[in-house]
């Protein structure tokens, strides 16, 4: 029985590869260092997966930046801004392909999440210029050239064509359906020069987990009939979600391998493809952290080796590892019995081997013990399950789901309460974290500052964020958040149910890691998690100081989630120990209270049908943290990734009192939306792109307020940068936020006289 991963983190271990790429761009090392780094990067990966055990190794999955971005050099498809002479070498075309061209000002191309993971990948374009051929040298090819002198058996791996088409970008009047015989044709191309050298050819299409419109099932039928020469060596790979009805797509290329995601669907699937197919069972999860009850795995896959044979059946990763952290041995601070609870790539490619020995000649060595054992030994943890907590989700009414008055209502008392003038000021949360704050958090971790010595610092820095917010004439201001290291994290090491890891790192896009938390056993608040840091800010300022949390749909996005509840439940842990947090805030006489929830809109499911019950409790749990609060208690939400076109109804169903978003960037163009729904609430536009360093100016602020008042009323207009300041120096956000301060009042001299 053949086994396999669908793909490997590259980052490395230490984040090796973030390092020397960082390096690289500073001029600090070479290409030639850099790419060593990256060979011995890939061959650690294949290394790992031979010594675990596994029968082929994943190549073509390795990138100096994303994948998908070196399948766009491999088909040509350079946008017409950019001119490849201009660059020394293919790698550093891709990084401005990446990055942007400063020196030329060239933008880069844009950046979206892969599917519903945290993954970011690189837009391909398609303009009406494009023309898709094979370049003649790729990295794929290379990369399996390498691993074919080192020996190894060779499992190459590519975006898939229809994968690839779906999530390029139209630039002009051509549809990306008229490229798709040049894509069929490249990837023969591809493919017959890899074919020699290749056990399989892994075709990486998830789009098949989607919804499909018809154009794109032509497409798919199109393209793969290009590649019949080639079906006998390919597997495509669907994951994240069920096949469904695409099997039957998926059947019709007449492909030899499929692979199908288990962890997202179930084995009555497997029932409608033929004998003659080879399948590829993907049990062990790619997307998350915990270790795999290989009994059960075991139970869900023995039918099928026995019916289709062993020669006929594959055991592989639901998806790629690239979305868990690389070595569990590294992480030295997590508890014994929640490792014990854990794998995290080295440790899963391991399981699939044993699960494969175990397949294969009964094998029930001490490994397959431990691993019932620890299944056994977190099911029962006290942790895990807290009657306490379960009762009080389950008893959860409509009533705490909802204010107690209709907004109308709320606005005149926060109004009378608050005194604002009309187009508030506010900033998101964060201001600048300084390499000092960082130094200081750091050696307050390690102990080597005391408590006192600490909290004495953290207080000074808010004192001066408060100073500078007044000074700049802001009306609703924020502490600075100096304390935070990460908005999930400050929270997961509060929360008991919550762990943190040391070196959990997962690539997010490019060089850029997150160390999503991982949430054990139920979540409940055991103490006040802010209050200490808010309420010291609001003791220095008679303006309100607004209190900042983390939402609950944020903090379990972005963390490594229980798989033995539902979702739903867990964010309602959440929103309770929030829920408790707005009532500390509010006794201790805060009046603003900000929930953020960025990552409420990529948690929707991939197919519309599931769309309701998702953004349902979403909602809910949003509602449940923050609806406790008084009606006189102004409620704020933040979101950074604009697109709410298909979703308003939903957020106006939070019902925050005031909402700010990303729009500048989209010259407020995301506010049609608001409009058309006529979304009562208030909003908070940005009217600066903070991740920029440039300053902007008065008439610019000026002017896109104007543009914004076209579609909203100024009673509901506030003013804000678009996202928090964290990673801007103070020498960037003094002036941009005394301009917007001043944009601000030149509206309100224009409307109100002044006021
Ligand atoms: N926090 C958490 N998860 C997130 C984001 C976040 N997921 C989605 C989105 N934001 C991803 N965006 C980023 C933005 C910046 C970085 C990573 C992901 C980043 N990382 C630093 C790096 O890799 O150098 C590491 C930061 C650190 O040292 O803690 O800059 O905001 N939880
Ligand atoms: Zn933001």
């Amino acid at each position: 029985m053949e086994t396999h991963v669908i793909g490997f983190p590259r980052i490395g271990a230490r984040r090796e590869l973030k390092k020397a790429v960082e390096a690289y761009w500073k001029g600090a090392a070479d290409r030639s260092s850099l790419e060593d780094t990256g060979k011995r990067l890939m061959e650690y990966a294949w290394k790992t997966q031979k010594e675990a055990g596994l029968s082929l190794v994943t190549v073509g999955d390795f990138s100096y930046y994303d994948h998908i971005l070196d399948m766009a050099l491999a088909l040509s498809l350079i946008p017409s801004r950019f001119r490849k002479e201009d660059y020394p070498h293919d790698l550093d075309l891709s990084f401005a392909l990446a990055r942007g061209d400063r020196e030329r000002n060239i933008p880069a191309l844009d950046m979206t999440k892969w599917f519903d993971t945290n993954y970011h990948y690189i837009v391909p374009e398609l303009e009406d210029s494009s023309s898709i051929r094979l370049a003649e040298h790729t990295r794929i090819e290379e990369q399996v050239h390498l691993a074919r002198s080192l020996g190894y058996r060779v499992k190459a791996t590519l975006p898939g064509p229809l994968t690839f088409l779906s999530l390029a970008r139209e630039t002009g009047e051509r549809p990306r359906w008229s490229f798709a015989d040049e894509v069929g044709k490249a990837y023969a191309t591809l493919l017959s020069r890899l074919a020699p050298h290749c056990e399989w050819i892994q075709m990486e299409e998830p789009i098949l987990a989607t919804d499909l419109s018809s154009p794109q099932k032509q497409a798919w039928a199109s393209i793969y009939a290009q590649l019949s020469d080639h079906t006998e060596r390919i597997l495509v790979a669907c994951y994240f979600g069920p096949v469904g009805e695409n099997i039957e797509l998926l059947l019709s290329s007449g492909v030899r391998g499929i692979h199908l995601d288990l962890t997202r669907e179930g084995v009555e699937v497997l029932s409608r493809i033929p004998e003659d197919r080879v399948v590829s069972l993907g049990v062990i999860d790619g997307r998350n952290v915990w270790r795999t009850d290989l009994e059960a795995a075991a139970r869900i896959v023995e039918p099928e080796v026995a019916r289709r044979g062993e020669d006929k059946t594959m055991l592989s990763s639901s998806c790629s590892l690239l979305h868990v952290p690389i070595d569990l041995e590294l992480e030295t601070t997590l508890p014994d019995y929640i490792k014990e609870w854990l794998a995290f790539a080295v440790q899963k490619c391991r399981e699939l081997s044993l699960l494969a020995r175990h397949l294969t000649n009964g094998e029930t060595g001490p490994e397959w013990e431990s691993a019932r054992k620890a299944a056994e030994a977190r099911r029962r943890h006290p942790e895990v399950m807290i009657p306490r907590v379960r009762e009080r989700v389950a008893s959860v009414t409509g009533a705490q789901l909802a204010r107690s008055l209709p907004f109308a209502d709320r606005k005149a008392l926060q109004q009378e309460k608050l005194g604002l003038p009309l187009f508030p000021t506010t900033t998101i949360g964060s201001f600048p974290q300084t390499p000092e704050i960082r130094k200081v958090r750091a050696r307050f971790k390690r102990g080597e500052i005391s408590r006192e010595e600490y909290e004495t610092y953290m207080e000074g820095e808010i004192e001066r964020v408060i100073r500078e917010q007044e000074a700049l004439g802001l009306d609703v201001l924020v502490h600075g958040e100096p304390e935070r290291n990460d908005m999930v994290e400050y929270f997961a090491e509060l929360l008991p149910g919550y762990c943190t890891t040391t070196n959990g790192w997962v690539q997010s896009y490019g060089t850029r890691c997150v160390k999503p938390p991982i949430i054990y056993g139920d979540v409940h608040r055991s103490e006040p998690m802010t209050i200490r840091w808010i309420t010291y800010a609001q003791s220095l300022t008679s303006r309100p100081v607004k209190g900042m949390l983390t939402g609950p749909v944020t903090m379990l996005k972005w963390s490594f989630v229980r798989d033995d509840i539902p979702a739903r439940d867990v964010a309602f842990q959440i929103a309770l120990a929030l829920r408790d947090e707005v009532a500390d805030l509010e006794a201790q006489g805060i009046t603003v209270i900000q929930i953020d929830e960025p990552a409420i809109r990529e948690g929707l499911p991939l197919r519309r049908t599931q769309w309701e019950e998702y953004l349902t409790w979403a909602t809910d749990a949003f509602r449940l943290a923050s609806s406790g609060a008084a009606p006189g208690t102004q409620i704020h939400t933040h979101m950074c990734y604009s697109d709410f076109e298909d979703i308003i109804e939903w957020i106006a169903r939070l019902d925050a009192d005031v909402i700010s978003i990303e729009a500048s960037r989209s010259d407020m163009q995301l506010l049609e939306a608001f409009h058309r729904f006529e979304y009562p609430n208030d909003i908070g536009p940005g009217v600066y792109d903070v991740h920029s360093p440039r300053i902007p100016g008065i008439e610019e602020m000026y002017r896109l307020l104007k543009k914004a008042l076209e579609v909203i009323a100024p009673g509901q207009l506030w003013v804000n940068p678009d996202c928090g300041l964290k990673t801007r120096a103070w020498e960037e956000v003094r002036p941009s936020l005394t301009n917007m301060v001043e944009a601000a009042r030149r509206l309100r001299k224009e409307y109100d006289g002044g006021k």
